[in-house]
Protein backbone atom coordinates (compact mmCIF):
# COMPACT_ATOMS: atom_id res chain seq x y z
CA UNK A 1 0.00 0.00 0.00
CA UNK A 2 1.34 3.34 -0.89
CA UNK A 3 0.71 5.61 2.48
CA UNK A 4 2.70 8.81 2.72
CA UNK A 5 2.83 10.86 5.09
CA UNK A 6 2.95 14.35 5.17
CA UNK A 7 4.61 16.77 6.92
CA UNK A 8 2.73 20.25 7.93
CA UNK A 9 2.52 22.95 10.18
CA UNK A 10 -0.68 23.55 12.46
CA UNK A 11 -2.78 26.53 11.52
CA UNK A 12 -4.03 27.94 14.37
CA UNK A 13 -7.71 28.82 13.21
CA UNK A 14 -9.34 25.30 13.28
CA UNK A 15 -11.46 25.51 16.38
CA UNK A 16 -15.30 24.49 15.73
CA UNK A 17 -18.04 26.68 16.39
CA UNK A 18 -21.29 25.76 17.21
CA UNK A 19 -21.99 22.78 14.54
CA UNK A 20 -18.48 22.29 13.49
CA UNK A 21 -15.70 23.62 11.26
CA UNK A 22 -16.89 26.39 8.83
CA UNK A 23 -14.69 28.65 6.57
CA UNK A 24 -14.72 30.28 2.90
CA UNK A 25 -13.67 27.77 0.56
CA UNK A 26 -10.25 29.43 -0.65
CA UNK A 27 -9.82 29.14 2.94
CA UNK A 28 -10.41 25.36 2.70
CA UNK A 29 -8.52 24.89 -0.29
CA UNK A 30 -5.18 26.06 0.89
CA UNK A 31 -2.67 23.76 1.04
CA UNK A 32 -2.94 21.21 3.59
CA UNK A 33 -5.87 22.64 5.53
CA UNK A 34 -8.37 20.47 5.14
CA UNK A 35 -6.15 17.28 5.68
CA UNK A 36 -4.84 18.93 8.82
CA UNK A 37 -8.32 19.40 10.24
CA UNK A 38 -9.44 15.79 9.25
CA UNK A 39 -5.79 14.44 10.60
CA UNK A 40 -6.89 16.10 13.98
CA UNK A 41 -10.22 14.56 14.37
CA UNK A 42 -8.31 10.75 13.85
CA UNK A 43 -5.84 11.86 16.16
CA UNK A 44 -8.34 13.02 18.29
CA UNK A 45 -9.86 9.25 18.45
CA UNK A 46 -8.61 6.33 19.65
CA UNK A 47 -9.20 2.18 18.82
CA UNK A 48 -11.34 2.76 15.69
CA UNK A 49 -9.10 0.71 13.50
CA UNK A 50 -10.77 -1.50 11.80
CA UNK A 51 -14.29 0.68 12.15
CA UNK A 52 -16.68 1.97 10.25
CA UNK A 53 -16.94 5.78 9.22
CA UNK A 54 -19.66 7.73 7.24
CA UNK A 55 -18.89 10.04 5.06
CA UNK A 56 -21.55 12.59 3.00
CA UNK A 57 -22.04 16.43 2.84
CA UNK A 58 -24.82 18.49 1.53
CA UNK A 59 -23.04 18.19 -2.35
CA UNK A 60 -21.92 22.19 -1.92
CA UNK A 61 -19.19 23.10 -4.00
CA UNK A 62 -16.45 21.60 -2.45
CA UNK A 63 -18.05 18.51 -1.36
CA UNK A 64 -16.76 16.07 -3.98
CA UNK A 65 -13.06 17.21 -3.43
CA UNK A 66 -13.15 17.01 0.45
CA UNK A 67 -14.85 13.54 0.14
CA UNK A 68 -11.73 12.30 -1.87
CA UNK A 69 -9.28 13.42 0.48
CA UNK A 70 -10.98 12.27 3.24
CA UNK A 71 -11.46 8.81 1.70
CA UNK A 72 -7.89 8.60 1.54
CA UNK A 73 -7.04 9.68 5.01
CA UNK A 74 -9.59 7.54 6.50
CA UNK A 75 -7.72 4.37 4.35
CA UNK A 76 -4.55 5.48 5.90
CA UNK A 77 -5.49 5.97 9.20
CA UNK A 78 -6.66 2.71 9.33
CA UNK A 79 -10.81 2.54 9.16
CA UNK A 80 -11.96 -0.62 7.64
CA UNK A 81 -14.76 0.17 6.05
CA UNK A 82 -16.36 4.01 4.86
CA UNK A 83 -20.09 4.38 3.79
CA UNK A 84 -20.56 7.23 1.73
CA UNK A 85 -23.84 8.72 0.07
CA UNK A 86 -23.90 8.33 -3.77
CA UNK A 87 -22.62 11.64 -5.09
CA UNK A 88 -21.47 12.36 -2.35
CA UNK A 89 -24.34 12.79 -0.95
CA UNK A 90 -26.10 12.98 2.62
CA UNK A 91 -27.91 15.23 4.21
CA UNK A 92 -27.25 15.63 7.83
CA UNK A 93 -30.02 13.74 9.99
CA UNK A 94 -29.45 10.86 7.52
CA UNK A 95 -26.26 10.73 8.02
CA UNK A 96 -27.15 10.78 11.70
CA UNK A 97 -29.15 7.95 10.71
CA UNK A 98 -27.00 5.85 8.80
CA UNK A 99 -23.96 6.33 11.59
CA UNK A 100 -27.09 4.47 13.81
CA UNK A 101 -28.24 1.70 11.98
CA UNK A 102 -24.59 0.26 10.98
CA UNK A 103 -23.50 0.60 14.45
CA UNK A 104 -20.50 2.99 12.80
CA UNK A 105 -17.50 4.68 14.49
CA UNK A 106 -18.90 7.73 13.36
CA UNK A 107 -18.82 10.05 10.41
CA UNK A 108 -18.05 13.28 9.03
CA UNK A 109 -20.76 15.44 7.29
CA UNK A 110 -19.51 17.89 4.74
CA UNK A 111 -21.57 21.32 5.17
CA UNK A 112 -22.05 25.04 6.04
CA UNK A 113 -25.68 24.17 6.79
CA UNK A 114 -27.21 27.51 5.63
CA UNK A 115 -24.79 29.85 4.81
CA UNK A 116 -24.67 30.38 0.76
CA UNK A 117 -22.16 28.00 -1.41
CA UNK A 118 -20.06 28.31 -4.05
CA UNK A 119 -15.97 29.06 -5.13
CA UNK A 120 -15.81 32.34 -2.66
CA UNK A 121 -18.64 30.79 -0.45
CA UNK A 122 -18.74 28.68 2.92
CA UNK A 123 -17.75 25.20 3.77
CA UNK A 124 -17.62 23.57 6.18
CA UNK A 125 -16.98 20.28 7.93
CA UNK A 126 -17.81 18.19 11.61
CA UNK A 127 -17.73 15.40 13.11
CA UNK A 128 -20.29 13.33 14.63
CA UNK A 129 -20.25 9.97 16.93
CA UNK A 130 -21.02 6.35 17.45
CA UNK A 131 -24.42 7.99 18.89
CA UNK A 132 -25.20 9.70 15.24
CA UNK A 133 -24.71 13.09 17.07
CA UNK A 134 -22.73 16.39 16.65
CA UNK A 135 -19.43 15.71 18.92
CA UNK A 136 -19.93 17.55 22.46
CA UNK A 137 -17.38 19.86 23.75
CA UNK A 138 -15.05 17.84 24.79
CA UNK A 139 -14.42 15.98 21.60
CA UNK A 140 -14.35 19.01 19.55
CA UNK A 141 -12.13 20.79 22.34
CA UNK A 142 -9.79 17.61 21.70
CA UNK A 143 -10.11 17.71 17.89
CA UNK A 144 -9.09 21.27 17.94
CA UNK A 145 -6.08 20.94 20.46
CA UNK A 146 -4.86 18.10 17.97
CA UNK A 147 -5.18 20.75 15.60
CA UNK A 148 -2.92 23.02 16.98
CA UNK A 149 0.00 20.76 17.69
CA UNK A 150 -0.15 18.64 14.51
CA UNK A 151 3.26 17.70 12.34
CA UNK A 152 2.01 15.05 9.89
CA UNK A 153 -0.94 13.61 8.03
CA UNK A 154 -1.27 10.38 6.27
CA UNK A 155 -3.20 9.78 2.92
CA UNK A 156 -3.16 6.81 0.71
CA UNK A 157 -1.86 7.50 -2.93
CA UNK A 158 -5.11 6.29 -5.05
CA UNK A 159 -7.34 6.94 -7.60
CA UNK A 160 -10.43 9.00 -6.95
CA UNK A 161 -13.49 6.36 -5.79
CA UNK A 162 -16.31 6.74 -8.44
CA UNK A 163 -18.87 8.45 -6.10
CA UNK A 164 -21.65 7.79 -8.56
CA UNK A 165 -22.21 4.54 -8.76
CA UNK A 166 -23.83 2.43 -6.28
CA UNK A 167 -20.85 -0.39 -5.59
CA UNK A 168 -18.02 -1.16 -2.99
CA UNK A 169 -14.92 -0.82 -3.95
CA UNK A 170 -11.37 -1.11 -2.40
CA UNK A 171 -9.28 2.02 -1.40
CA UNK A 172 -6.05 -0.22 -0.12
CA UNK A 173 -7.12 -2.27 2.43
CA UNK A 174 -10.20 -0.54 3.27
CA UNK A 175 -14.12 -0.78 1.61
CA UNK A 176 -16.14 1.96 0.28
CA UNK A 177 -19.61 1.50 0.09
CA UNK A 178 -21.11 3.65 -2.50
CA UNK A 179 -24.80 3.88 -0.61
CA UNK A 180 -28.18 5.05 -1.72
CA UNK A 181 -28.49 8.33 0.14
CA UNK A 182 -32.52 8.43 0.59
CA UNK A 183 -33.28 4.78 1.25
CA UNK A 184 -32.47 4.29 5.04
CA UNK A 185 -33.70 7.45 5.79
CA UNK A 186 -36.60 7.00 4.07
CA UNK A 187 -37.58 3.26 6.00
CA UNK A 188 -36.93 5.55 9.32
CA UNK A 189 -39.65 7.69 8.48
CA UNK A 190 -42.33 5.40 7.29
CA UNK A 191 -41.41 3.41 10.88
CA UNK A 192 -42.40 6.52 12.49
CA UNK A 193 -45.56 8.31 10.61
CA UNK A 194 -48.73 6.98 9.08
CA UNK A 195 -48.21 7.37 5.62
CA UNK A 196 -51.36 5.43 4.79
CA UNK A 197 -52.96 8.24 6.12
CA UNK A 198 -50.53 11.17 4.74
CA UNK A 199 -51.14 9.52 1.42
CA UNK A 200 -54.53 9.91 1.96
CA UNK A 201 -54.35 13.40 2.41
CA UNK A 202 -52.23 14.42 -0.16
CA UNK A 203 -53.99 12.37 -2.62
CA UNK A 204 -57.14 13.71 -1.69
CA UNK A 205 -57.73 16.56 -3.90
CA UNK A 206 -58.77 18.98 -1.44
CA UNK A 207 -54.80 19.46 0.37
CA UNK A 208 -52.30 21.08 -1.61
CA UNK A 209 -48.42 21.56 -0.02
CA UNK A 210 -45.25 22.81 -2.12
CA UNK A 211 -41.72 22.14 -0.50
CA UNK A 212 -39.00 24.04 -1.22
CA UNK A 213 -35.56 22.48 -1.38
CA UNK A 214 -33.95 25.43 -2.08
CA UNK A 215 -31.41 23.23 -4.64
CA UNK A 216 -29.95 21.84 -1.81
CA UNK A 217 -29.86 18.27 -0.21
CA UNK A 218 -33.41 17.59 0.39
CA UNK A 219 -34.34 17.60 -3.33
CA UNK A 220 -33.64 13.80 -3.73
CA UNK A 221 -34.83 12.94 -0.28
CA UNK A 222 -38.16 15.10 -0.70
CA UNK A 223 -39.34 13.60 -3.62
CA UNK A 224 -38.53 10.17 -3.15
CA UNK A 225 -41.00 10.33 -0.20
CA UNK A 226 -43.47 13.49 -0.94
CA UNK A 227 -43.92 12.45 -4.50
CA UNK A 228 -43.51 9.09 -5.16
CA UNK A 229 -43.89 7.48 -1.68
CA UNK A 230 -46.99 9.92 -0.25
CA UNK A 231 -48.43 10.32 -3.91
CA UNK A 232 -48.10 14.40 -3.71
CA UNK A 233 -48.38 15.87 -7.30
CA UNK A 234 -45.38 16.05 -9.67
CA UNK A 235 -43.76 19.60 -9.26
CA UNK A 236 -44.56 19.38 -4.96
CA UNK A 237 -41.28 19.85 -4.68
CA UNK A 238 -39.50 23.22 -5.87
CA UNK A 239 -36.11 23.82 -6.03
CA UNK A 240 -35.43 20.00 -5.96
CA UNK A 241 -32.42 19.12 -7.86
CA UNK A 242 -29.17 19.84 -5.07
CA UNK A 243 -26.51 22.62 -7.13
CA UNK A 244 -23.14 23.52 -5.90
CA UNK A 245 -24.43 26.85 -5.04
CA UNK A 246 -27.80 26.59 -4.11
CA UNK A 247 -28.62 28.18 -7.55
CA UNK A 248 -27.12 31.40 -5.73
CA UNK A 249 -29.26 31.58 -2.98
CA UNK A 250 -29.13 31.55 0.67
CA UNK A 251 -30.49 27.98 1.69
CA UNK A 252 -31.81 29.49 5.14
CA UNK A 253 -35.34 28.46 5.34
CA UNK A 254 -36.32 31.60 6.55
CA UNK A 255 -39.09 34.11 5.52
CA UNK A 256 -36.26 35.94 3.98
CA UNK A 257 -34.52 34.08 2.24
CA UNK A 258 -37.19 31.33 0.94
CA UNK A 259 -38.69 34.42 -0.43
CA UNK A 260 -40.40 31.91 -3.85
CA UNK A 261 -42.31 29.87 -1.25
CA UNK A 262 -43.21 32.66 0.93
CA UNK A 263 -44.78 34.22 -2.08
CA UNK A 264 -46.56 31.31 -3.03
CA UNK A 265 -48.08 30.92 0.68
CA UNK A 266 -48.99 34.12 1.18
CA UNK A 267 -50.32 34.79 -2.88
CA UNK A 268 -53.24 34.18 -4.33
CA UNK A 269 -54.96 31.04 -4.44
CA UNK A 270 -52.65 29.83 -1.90
CA UNK A 271 -52.25 25.96 -0.61
CA UNK A 272 -52.79 24.41 2.71
CA UNK A 273 -49.26 24.12 3.28
CA UNK A 274 -45.95 24.82 3.05
CA UNK A 275 -42.40 23.60 3.95
CA UNK A 276 -38.72 24.31 3.46
CA UNK A 277 -35.44 23.31 4.64
CA UNK A 278 -31.96 24.37 4.84
CA UNK A 279 -28.47 23.24 3.20
CA UNK A 280 -27.90 20.08 4.91
CA UNK A 281 -31.96 18.99 5.89
CA UNK A 282 -31.52 19.71 8.98
CA UNK A 283 -33.84 22.91 9.60
CA UNK A 284 -37.71 23.16 8.33
CA UNK A 285 -39.96 26.04 8.17
CA UNK A 286 -43.48 25.50 8.52
CA UNK A 287 -45.93 27.64 6.36
CA UNK A 288 -49.69 27.19 6.74
CA UNK A 289 -51.91 29.16 3.97
CA UNK A 290 -50.92 33.11 4.51
CA UNK A 291 -49.61 31.78 8.13
CA UNK A 292 -46.25 31.19 9.47
CA UNK A 293 -45.83 29.11 12.41
CA UNK A 294 -43.07 29.98 14.59
CA UNK A 295 -40.08 27.83 15.29
CA UNK A 296 -40.85 27.66 19.04
CA UNK A 297 -44.20 27.15 18.32
CA UNK A 298 -43.83 24.45 16.12
CA UNK A 299 -41.76 22.44 18.69
CA UNK A 300 -44.38 23.18 21.47
CA UNK A 301 -47.38 21.96 18.66
CA UNK A 302 -45.29 18.65 18.05
CA UNK A 303 -45.09 18.08 21.13
CA UNK A 304 -48.67 18.75 22.54
CA UNK A 305 -49.67 16.45 19.72
CA UNK A 306 -47.20 14.07 19.72
CA UNK A 307 -49.03 11.10 20.28
CA UNK A 308 -51.16 11.08 16.50
CA UNK A 309 -48.12 10.16 15.25
CA UNK A 310 -47.49 6.19 15.15
CA UNK A 311 -43.71 6.53 16.66
CA UNK A 312 -44.54 8.70 19.32
CA UNK A 313 -48.02 7.41 20.01
CA UNK A 314 -46.99 6.13 23.99
CA UNK A 315 -46.04 9.58 24.74
CA UNK A 316 -42.92 11.98 24.72
CA UNK A 317 -40.36 11.34 27.71
CA UNK A 318 -39.77 14.97 28.42
CA UNK A 319 -38.53 17.68 26.41
CA UNK A 320 -35.62 20.20 26.02
CA UNK A 321 -35.05 22.99 23.91
CA UNK A 322 -32.17 25.44 23.45
CA UNK A 323 -32.11 28.56 25.52
CA UNK A 324 -32.72 31.07 23.33
CA UNK A 325 -35.93 29.04 22.18
CA UNK A 326 -39.19 30.52 23.96
CA UNK A 327 -40.61 28.81 26.95
CA UNK A 328 -44.26 27.61 24.59
CA UNK A 329 -42.76 23.99 24.94
CA UNK A 330 -42.42 24.47 29.00
CA UNK A 331 -45.82 25.22 29.34
CA UNK A 332 -47.36 21.85 27.23
CA UNK A 333 -44.43 19.79 29.39
CA UNK A 334 -46.15 21.38 32.39
CA UNK A 335 -49.35 20.33 31.21
CA UNK A 336 -48.08 16.47 30.10
CA UNK A 337 -46.23 16.34 33.74
CA UNK A 338 -42.78 15.68 31.93
CA UNK A 339 -39.27 17.30 31.97
CA UNK A 340 -38.62 20.49 30.36
CA UNK A 341 -34.48 20.92 30.07
CA UNK A 342 -32.97 24.19 28.58
CA UNK A 343 -29.39 23.57 27.07
CA UNK A 344 -26.92 26.02 25.38
CA UNK A 345 -27.86 26.60 21.48
CA UNK A 346 -26.12 23.91 19.06
CA UNK A 347 -27.78 20.31 18.73
CA UNK A 348 -24.59 18.53 20.22
CA UNK A 349 -26.48 19.49 23.93
CA UNK A 350 -29.49 17.44 23.29
CA UNK A 351 -27.10 14.12 22.53
CA UNK A 352 -26.46 13.29 26.24
CA UNK A 353 -30.19 13.67 27.04
CA UNK A 354 -31.50 11.97 24.70
CA UNK A 355 -28.95 8.95 25.06
CA UNK A 356 -30.39 8.71 28.52
CA UNK A 357 -33.82 8.43 27.60
CA UNK A 358 -34.97 11.73 29.12
CA UNK A 359 -36.06 13.50 25.96
CA UNK A 360 -37.58 12.64 23.37
CA UNK A 361 -38.17 15.63 21.54
CA UNK A 362 -35.91 18.45 20.95
CA UNK A 363 -36.40 21.76 19.47
CA UNK A 364 -34.35 25.64 18.55
CA UNK A 365 -35.71 28.58 17.65
CA UNK A 366 -33.25 28.44 14.71
CA UNK A 367 -36.10 26.46 12.70
CA UNK A 368 -34.54 22.85 14.28
CA UNK A 369 -36.61 20.32 15.61
CA UNK A 370 -35.90 16.60 15.98
CA UNK A 371 -36.34 13.88 18.61
CA UNK A 372 -34.70 10.68 19.49
CA UNK A 373 -34.77 8.68 16.16
CA UNK A 374 -31.05 10.29 15.24
CA UNK A 375 -29.31 12.45 17.00
CA UNK A 376 -28.98 15.67 14.46
CA UNK A 377 -32.49 18.01 14.21
CA UNK A 378 -34.38 16.98 10.97
CA UNK A 379 -36.19 18.98 8.67
CA UNK A 380 -38.14 16.31 6.39
CA UNK A 381 -39.36 14.34 9.89
CA UNK A 382 -40.96 17.86 11.45
CA UNK A 383 -42.76 18.50 7.67
CA UNK A 384 -44.10 14.73 7.97
CA UNK A 385 -44.75 15.19 11.84
CA UNK A 386 -47.06 18.09 10.60
CA UNK A 387 -48.31 16.28 7.65
CA UNK A 388 -49.15 13.77 10.10
CA UNK A 389 -51.00 15.97 12.79
CA UNK A 390 -52.72 17.49 9.87
CA UNK A 391 -54.46 14.40 8.66
CA UNK A 392 -54.95 12.91 11.74
CA UNK A 393 -56.86 16.37 12.54
CA UNK A 394 -58.50 17.91 9.69
CA UNK A 395 -57.82 21.27 10.34
CA UNK A 396 -55.76 24.16 8.80
CA UNK A 397 -52.17 25.30 10.16
CA UNK A 398 -53.81 28.16 11.42
CA UNK A 399 -56.75 26.51 13.19
CA UNK A 400 -54.21 24.05 14.98
CA UNK A 401 -51.47 26.94 15.84
CA UNK A 402 -54.42 29.04 17.15
CA UNK A 403 -56.06 26.79 19.07
CA UNK A 404 -52.81 25.74 20.79
CA UNK A 405 -52.45 29.50 21.54
CA UNK A 406 -55.69 29.60 23.48
CA UNK A 407 -55.02 26.63 25.21
CA UNK A 408 -51.80 27.44 26.55
CA UNK A 409 -51.06 31.32 25.57
CA UNK A 410 -48.79 32.99 23.76
CA UNK A 411 -45.36 33.31 23.24
CA UNK A 412 -44.75 36.40 21.11
CA UNK A 413 -41.17 35.67 19.44
CA UNK A 414 -38.72 37.39 17.16
CA UNK A 415 -35.25 37.13 16.85
CA UNK A 416 -33.09 39.70 15.08
CA UNK A 417 -29.90 39.07 13.68
CA UNK A 418 -27.18 41.81 12.84
CA UNK A 419 -25.31 39.88 10.42
CA UNK A 420 -21.18 40.53 9.32
CA UNK A 421 -20.84 43.08 12.39
CA UNK A 422 -17.54 44.23 12.97
CA UNK A 423 -16.00 42.02 15.52
CA UNK A 424 -14.64 44.41 17.93
CA UNK A 425 -18.11 46.79 17.77
CA UNK A 426 -19.66 43.10 18.81
CA UNK A 427 -17.81 41.80 21.24
CA UNK A 428 -17.70 45.78 23.14
CA UNK A 429 -21.01 44.98 22.39
CA UNK A 430 -21.20 41.85 24.52
CA UNK A 431 -18.47 42.78 27.07
CA UNK A 432 -20.48 46.16 28.25
CA UNK A 433 -23.78 44.34 28.59
CA UNK A 434 -21.88 41.86 30.83
CA UNK A 435 -20.74 44.78 32.94
CA UNK A 436 -24.24 45.87 33.53
CA UNK A 437 -25.40 42.62 34.64
CA UNK A 438 -24.77 42.94 38.48
CA UNK A 439 -27.09 45.99 38.16
CA UNK A 440 -29.93 45.45 36.19
CA UNK A 441 -32.07 43.61 38.76
CA UNK A 442 -35.04 45.31 39.91
CA UNK A 443 -34.34 48.34 37.54
CA UNK A 444 -37.56 49.21 35.48
CA UNK A 445 -37.67 49.92 31.83
CA UNK A 446 -40.95 51.29 30.47
CA UNK A 447 -43.60 49.19 32.32
CA UNK A 448 -40.85 46.24 32.73
CA UNK A 449 -38.93 45.42 35.49
CA UNK A 450 -35.82 43.34 35.27
CA UNK A 451 -36.48 40.17 37.75
CA UNK A 452 -33.11 38.54 36.74
CA UNK A 453 -29.92 39.62 34.83
CA UNK A 454 -27.16 36.49 33.72
CA UNK A 455 -24.58 34.75 31.41
CA UNK A 456 -26.21 31.17 30.71
CA UNK A 457 -24.29 29.21 31.69
CA UNK A 458 -24.98 24.97 31.70
CA UNK A 459 -24.36 22.07 33.35
CA UNK A 460 -25.39 18.59 31.54
CA UNK A 461 -27.25 16.67 33.99
CA UNK A 462 -26.25 13.16 32.72
CA UNK A 463 -21.76 13.78 32.50
CA UNK A 464 -21.85 17.13 34.56
CA UNK A 465 -20.27 19.23 31.61
CA UNK A 466 -20.24 22.93 32.30
CA UNK A 467 -20.56 25.04 29.39
CA UNK A 468 -20.31 28.91 30.42
CA UNK A 469 -21.23 32.24 29.00
CA UNK A 470 -23.70 30.64 27.05
CA UNK A 471 -25.55 34.07 25.97
CA UNK A 472 -27.12 37.39 28.44
CA UNK A 473 -30.47 36.76 29.73
CA UNK A 474 -32.28 39.35 30.63
CA UNK A 475 -35.77 38.33 32.26
CA UNK A 476 -38.25 40.39 33.46
CA UNK A 477 -41.17 40.25 36.06
CA UNK A 478 -43.87 39.16 34.19
CA UNK A 479 -42.31 36.46 32.08
CA UNK A 480 -40.73 38.32 29.06
CA UNK A 481 -37.11 37.40 27.94
CA UNK A 482 -34.46 39.26 25.87
CA UNK A 483 -31.50 37.31 25.42
CA UNK A 484 -28.02 38.16 23.41
CA UNK A 485 -25.48 35.99 22.16
CA UNK A 486 -23.01 36.23 19.00
CA UNK A 487 -22.96 33.64 16.46
CA UNK A 488 -20.42 30.65 16.49
CA UNK A 489 -21.43 29.65 12.56
CA UNK A 490 -20.95 32.88 10.55
CA UNK A 491 -17.60 33.01 8.76
CA UNK A 492 -17.44 37.27 8.34
CA UNK A 493 -17.38 39.43 10.94
CA UNK A 494 -19.69 38.72 13.65
CA UNK A 495 -23.35 38.10 13.96
CA UNK A 496 -24.96 39.37 16.88
CA UNK A 497 -28.35 37.91 17.47
CA UNK A 498 -30.97 39.27 19.66
CA UNK A 499 -34.36 37.11 21.07
CA UNK A 500 -37.19 38.73 22.18
CA UNK A 501 -39.67 37.11 24.26
CA UNK A 502 -43.17 37.80 25.68
CA UNK A 503 -46.31 35.76 26.87
CA UNK A 504 -49.91 37.01 26.04
CA UNK A 505 -52.31 34.59 28.13
CA UNK A 506 -55.58 36.55 26.68
CA UNK A 507 -56.92 35.16 23.49
CA UNK A 508 -58.46 38.82 22.70
CA UNK A 509 -54.53 40.00 22.18
CA UNK A 510 -52.98 36.83 20.68
CA UNK A 511 -53.50 37.97 17.00
CA UNK A 512 -50.91 40.92 16.92
CA UNK A 513 -47.70 40.78 14.66
CA UNK A 514 -44.89 39.95 16.99
CA UNK A 515 -43.13 43.30 16.09
CA UNK A 516 -45.99 44.82 17.21
CA UNK A 517 -46.63 43.02 20.50
CA UNK A 518 -42.90 43.17 21.38
CA UNK A 519 -42.53 46.38 20.15
CA UNK A 520 -41.05 47.74 24.13
CA UNK A 521 -38.78 45.13 24.36
CA UNK A 522 -36.93 45.95 21.07
CA UNK A 523 -36.59 49.31 22.78
CA UNK A 524 -35.73 47.99 25.68
CA UNK A 525 -33.38 45.76 24.17
CA UNK A 526 -31.28 48.61 22.55
CA UNK A 527 -31.34 51.04 25.53
CA UNK A 528 -29.46 48.44 27.08
CA UNK A 529 -27.17 47.02 24.79
CA UNK A 530 -27.01 50.45 22.80
CA UNK A 531 -27.03 48.48 19.86
CA UNK A 532 -27.58 51.40 17.01
CA UNK A 533 -25.15 53.01 18.63
CA UNK A 534 -22.52 50.55 18.94
CA UNK A 535 -22.86 48.32 15.76
CA UNK A 536 -23.35 51.66 13.36
CA UNK A 537 -27.06 49.71 12.45
CA UNK A 538 -29.99 51.44 12.55
CA UNK A 539 -31.80 48.10 11.54
CA UNK A 540 -31.48 44.64 11.73
CA UNK A 541 -30.52 42.63 8.66
CA UNK A 542 -32.77 39.31 9.47
CA UNK A 543 -35.53 39.46 11.33
CA UNK A 544 -37.70 35.82 11.85
C1 LIG B 1 -27.02 28.62 14.62
C2 LIG B 1 -28.32 28.50 15.38
C3 LIG B 1 -28.30 27.26 16.25
C4 LIG B 1 -28.02 26.04 15.39
C5 LIG B 1 -26.73 26.24 14.62
C6 LIG B 1 -26.45 25.12 13.66
O1 LIG B 1 -25.95 28.77 15.52
O2 LIG B 1 -28.56 29.65 16.14
O3 LIG B 1 -29.53 27.16 16.92
O4 LIG B 1 -27.90 24.89 16.19
O5 LIG B 1 -26.81 27.45 13.85
O6 LIG B 1 -27.51 24.93 12.79
P1 LIG B 1 -25.29 30.20 15.86
O7 LIG B 1 -24.13 29.93 16.75
O8 LIG B 1 -24.92 30.81 14.54
O9 LIG B 1 -26.38 31.00 16.51
V1 LIG B 1 -27.20 24.33 11.25
O10 LIG B 1 -28.63 24.05 10.53
O11 LIG B 1 -26.11 25.43 10.77
O12 LIG B 1 -26.28 22.89 11.46
CO1 LIG C 1 -28.41 22.94 8.89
Amino acid sequence: MNIHTIATQPFLDQKPGTSGLRKKVPVFQQRHYLENFVQAIFNSLEDFTGQTLVVGGDGRFYNRQAIQIILKMAAANGFGRVLVGQGGILSTPAASCIIRKNNAFGGIILSASHNPGGPTEDFGIKYNTGNGGPAPEKVTDAIFAASTSLTSYCILEAPDVDLDQIDSFSLGSMTVDVIDAVADYGELMESLFDFPKIRQLLSSGNFRMVMDSLHAVTGPYATAIFEQRLGAAPGTVQNGIPLEDFGGGHPDPNLVYAHDLVEVLFGDNAPDFGAASDGDGDRNMILGCRFFVNPSDSLAILAANATLAPGYKNGIAGVARSMPTSEAVDRVAAKLGIDCYETPTGWKFFGNLMDAGRVTLCGEESFGTGSDHVREKDGLWAVLFWLNILAERGESVEAIVTEHWRTYGRNYYSRHDYEGVDSDRANTLMDQLQAQLPSLKGQTFGSYTVGYADNFSYTDPIDGSVSQNQGVRIGFTDGSRIVFRLSGTGTQGATLRIYLESYEPDAAKQGLDPQVALGEMIEIADTIAQIQALTGRDQPTVIT
